[in-house]
């Protein structure tokens, strides 16, 4: 068993694998860009994702799509806030999907209890002691490169033991600011920075990853090497999706981030139990 604390509740890992569900509120993401910029629609969409089994919101509102554009912060305020504090106040568990220090601080002071950086502390300096002040849970991402150029021919002499040494210095950086432990997460971030052929050797040994003893979260959902092996456009992934997220399970993750939370939230009951 495995705890991952934030302020006000914790996660147990082990048996019961987390559900949490993605509210991109951006004009711009690969699957569900556009669909909830208004705050309104939004809460509804995650009230909706809560119901359908989510144990937590994932709010965004900067794409990390490769070759996005950069959104600046006062804009990714904007656009996430008022969901997060609406949210909140209905007691769902928020995490913040950004690497901005500024934009964490805002989200924290409206009510998320998570951050969610893909780039593990290292896209702003300020970060891990915004980070530590607040208290948070942390879940960390390892991406090579940044979603400008992560896609353009990443090599690795081995994926999982990079990702694996860039786990362990990171953790001490995280460390050192002040970030407890057992409020750490990890994450190998599928598609960040690697080819089909990567995310599927991840995939296979995911195991490898548990020996750092920290929790491991994973985000496959609709993602391109899914489209890639079964010739499938983005809002036809699903099924994909399960057997990525019932293989992931069975090899040891315990938070899986998607966006067909109803059905994705079955394939972890199901697979729970088969674990
Ligand atoms: N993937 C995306 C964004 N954030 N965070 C974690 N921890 N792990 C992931 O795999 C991950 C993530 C990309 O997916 P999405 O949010 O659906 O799209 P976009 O970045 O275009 O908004």
């Amino acid at each position: 068993m495995t705890v991952f604390r934030f302020p006000g509740g914790s996660f147990t890992f082990g048996r019961r694998t987390a559900v949490m569900g993605i509210l991109n509120v951006t004009p711009d993401s690969f699957s569900d860009g556009g669909d909830w910029l208004d705050p309104e629609r939004a809460a509804r969409q995650a009230r909706r994702m809560v119901r359908e089994g989510a144990d937590l919101i994932d709010v965004g509102g900067e794409s990390t799509r490769p070759g996005a554009r950069a959104v600046p912060a006062a804009e990714e305020i904007r656009r996430i806030v008022p969901v997060v504090e609406r949210l909140a106040a209905e007691k769902i568990l928020v995490s913040v999907d950004t690497s901005k220090a500024a934009v964490a601080r805002a989200a924290f002071r409206a009510g998320a209890k998570i951050l969610n950086d893909v780039t593990a502390l290292r896209g702003d300096r300020a970060m891990a002691k915004t980070a530590a002040a607040a208290g948070v849970g942390v879940i960390l991402m390892h991406m090579k490169g940044t979603p400008r150029t992560m896609q353009k021919n990443p090599r690795y002499d081995d994926v999982v033991a990079e990702i694996s040494s860039f786990f362990r210095e990171i953790l001490k950086t995280a460390w050192r600011a002040g970030i407890e432990r057992d409020k750490i997460m990890l994450d190998p971030g599928i598609g960040f920075g690697k080819t089909s052929k990567h995310n599927l050797e991840i995939l296979r040994r995911l195991e490898e990853l548990r020996t750092l003893g920290r929790p491991l979260a994973i985000g496959t959902s609709r993602k391109g090497f899914i489209g890639r092996a079964l010739g499938r456009q983005v809002h036809d992934r699903v099924s994909g999706t399960g057997a990525t997220v019932a293989a992931a399970i069975l090899r040891g993750a315990d938070l899986i981030r998607v966006h067909d939370v109803r059905e994705m939230t079955d394939v972890a009951r199901m697979t729970d139990l088969l674990r």
